[in-house]
């Protein structure tokens, strides 16, 4: 376990499941090109090599914290996150206030390795572990007219300053259609690289989406609702021009203010350079989802 998420990982640490899910973005990324062209194309490349701990945990969004990239990693250690409980409400045979261990109980951890792309064009590769959000759902049993989930961020006034600045609407609120959280790619992360989740990353608890825009992963949850009309999202209220309801990754569908055709990759070495953008951010397993959608109507 110890030598399981060193940089150097190899296939053979990885378990099947995972094998098989990395194989397909590189597959979906890389149609109809052979293995000289794959050599040289970035994206691909670097489907598998995970940013090291470093840059996932200094380079951060948590607004709560303060809106500086390095606000998280100097200010979220104020945050209380032992005992850490769930609110869950809405359709669903079994709301009640829950401990996250309860919560969690019975479902298997998973260990996911990632692309994640943020709305402002830069993008990580994170090796998450957590549970599918499918998995926690089925033990709530949704109800027939359960069509979204919805997601509240902890605001704890005291330990955060971003919260007491005000400088976005808090409590941080997002939403899935129920068929998006029920993809086995969705997770509920509670850690990153084997060990607990940092606090700036999200801890205890906090959702992956990974072919939607960072910011639809929203961290330190304490309440999962089941409803019937789709939830507020933080930055759709925000300003709902620049930023939908869905947020899937899209290098066609570009940001008001800046193209989506790229990304930069955090981190130093050889593919820190820019690289295309993939439509579903390389995730082709999601199309089905938005089949008969406009894309650029429900961006
Ligand atoms: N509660 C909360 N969740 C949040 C945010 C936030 O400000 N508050 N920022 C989002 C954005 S914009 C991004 S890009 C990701 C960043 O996750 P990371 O710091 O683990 O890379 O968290 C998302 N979840
Ligand atoms: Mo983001």
């Amino acid at each position: 376990m110890a030598h399981r998420w060193t940089n150097d990982m190899t296939r053979a640490d990885v378990t099947p499941k995972e094998l098989w899910l990395n194989r397909r973005q590189i597959m979906a990324g890389t149609a109809g090109i052979g293995a000289a062209a794959l050599a040289g194309r970035a994206a691909a490349q670097d489907a598998l090599e995970p940013n090291p701990i470093e840059d996932i945990t200094s380079y951060n969004n948590f607004y709560e914290f303060g809106t500086g990239k390095e606000d998280p990693s100097r200010n979220a250690d104020e945050m209380v996150i032992s005992p850490w409980s769930i609110t869950v409400d809405g359709l669903c045979d079994n709301p009640g206030e829950y401990m996250l261990d309860d919560l969690l109980s019975g479902l298997t951890t998973e260990e996911r390795i990632y692309r994640f792309r943020c709305v402002e064009a830069w993008s990580m590769v994170v090796p998450w572990n957590g549970v599918e959000l499918a998995d926690l759902l089925a033990k709530l049993g949704p109800k027939p007219e359960a069509k979204y989930v919805a997601f509240e961020t902890a605001v704890q006034e005291e330990n955060m300053p971003g919260v007491r600045r005000g400088v976005i609407p808090f409590p941080y609120v997002e939403g899935l259609r129920m068929d998006e959280a029920m993809h086995p790619l969705t997770l509920l992360a509670t850690g990153i690289y084997g060990e607990p989740m940092p606090k700036q990353n999200g801890a205890p608890i906090r959702l992956v989406v990974p072919w939607k825009y960072g910011f639809k992963s929203i961290k330190s949850i304490v309440r999962i609702s089941f409803v019937e009309n789709e939830p507020p999202a933080t930055w759709n209220i925000i300003n709902p021009r620049e930023y939908g309801f869905y947020s899937n990754v899209n290098p066609t569908h570009d940001h008001p203010r800046w193209s989506q055709a790229t990304e930069r990759r955090i981190g130093g070495g050889l593919f820190a350079s820019r690289q295309d953008t993939l439509m579903w951010n390389g995730y082709d397993e999601v199309a089905p989802l938005y089949e008969g959608m406009d894309l650029d109507v429900n961006f």
